[in-house]
């Protein structure tokens, strides 16, 4: 499809490397102005790119005070950084959930950190289906990375691993309870973990905890590896295991990387370079082992069907609208003539074959 001359426009000046651009084409797919589809479908020709790495973990984790530190050193070494800052936005303090927190925007005016802060509007934790397109963007834009931030709370952070390549999960000492940020899916996502405020006590305690939590885990995953290189795992484990080989499927679980447990104090800058250091090392074995094809495959199909079913939702508003149809709907549901399954059923049906009325 065409499109309009504006947008033909702005996608020349996209293309030319105009940050106003990157900018302008944000608040399009914001928006969801007219067209911002077929812009979308130019943009992202090219395939991706970028090296995507996410940080999560609870509020006030440090997460935003190394992010902007690890920019830092991404544009010390020549590379241009994008970095997409999640907010939840509460409906009581209207955003504000921590007083003290890190305000990315303010630190910088390095003309190649470009950062977008984004609301969830409403689910706290999460991204929203625009904060992926916004990456997307991004990536199309030409940045050798992209970085996003995004609060953790309960299962929301498992939508990170569709948004980036690389997770950092970032704990605290005081987040206290490990073993309840292990049930909350963490140690399903995270390829790297940090421990910040080191400076604080019991870090060394959470450090310990989460890599015994990693054994663990480790432990269970090789019982459940089918024989291989002629040793048969589970009978080295007893019947037990051997009942569990049978009864259970290996899962497909990523061989060969072994998730660091890292210490740092994001505010003077320790173990900074320990973090930066994994995320490479995580990335380049991303890239040699394949793992970074399948994660792109499973993000693609997160995508395709996030627009469909905005789509979806799209038509069908439109389809109950037209025609009044939806209005004359309500009458008769209150009179008692009909019901809503009754008048969403027609609208369904107009929105599937609309030449069958
Ligand atoms: N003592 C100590 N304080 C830290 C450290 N890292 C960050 N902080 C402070 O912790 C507070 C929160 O830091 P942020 O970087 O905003 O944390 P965040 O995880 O981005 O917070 P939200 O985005 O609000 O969830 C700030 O006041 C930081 O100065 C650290 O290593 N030690
Ligand atoms: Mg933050």
């Amino acid at each position: 499809m065409a499109l309009s001359a504006s947008l033909q426009a702005l996608l020349d000046r996209f293309h030319a490397g105009t940050t106003t651009a990157l900018a302008r084409a944000i608040s399009l797919v914001e928006d969801e102005r007219e067209g911002f589809q077929d812009f979308m479908h130019e943009v992202l020709k090219v395939g991706p790119r970028t090296a995507r790495v996410g940080f999560t973990g609870p509020p006030g984790a440090g997460k935003s005070s190394i992010v902007a530190t690890l920019a830092t050193a991404y544009r010390a070494r020549g590379e241009d950084v994008g970095v997409v800052a999640v907010d939840p936005t509460s409906p009581f303090s209207g955003g504000a959930l921590l007083g003290d927190r890190i305000r990315m925007n303010e630190l910088t005016t390095d003309a190649g950190i470009f950062i977008r802060s984004m609301a969830t509007r409403g689910s706290l934790g999460g991204l929203a289906t625009t904060t992926k397109e916004v990456m997307d963007l991004m990536d199309a834009f030409g940045f050798a990375r992209v970085l996003v931030e995004s609060v953790g709370v309960g299962q929301t952070e498992l939508e990170i691993t569709a948004a980036a390549d690389t997770v950092v999960v970032v704990l605290v000492p005081e987040s206290g309870d490990a073993i309840q940020a292990m049930k909350a899916g963490l140690m399903e996502i995270a390829d790297v973990f940090v421990v910040n405020k080191a400076d604080r006590p019991g870090a060394d305690r959470l450090v310990k905890e989460i890599r015994q939590a990693i054994h663990l885990r480790a432990g269970s995953a090789l019982r459940d590896v089918p024989a291989h290189h002629g040793v048969d795992l589970s009978r080295l484990g007893g019947a037990g295991s051997a009942r569990a080989v049978k009864e259970r499927p290996a899962r497909a679980e990523p061989q060969g990387w072994e998730i660091p447990v890292l210490r740092t104090v994001a505010q003077s800058g320790d173990g900074l370079p320990e973090v930066l250091e994994a995320v490479d090392r995580h990335r380049e074995w991303l890239t040699k082992s394949g793992e970074l094809g399948l994660r792109r495959r499973a993000r693609a199909r997160v995508r395709v069907q996030n627009v469909v079913d905005r789509e979806l939702r799209r038509l069908a508003r439109h389809t109950a609208a037209s025609g009044g149809r939806l209005e004359h709907g309500l009458d008769a549901i209150v009179q008692g003539a009909e019901t809503p399954y009754s008048v969403a059923r027609e609208v369904l049906a107009d929105l599937l074959d609309p030449e069958a009325r």
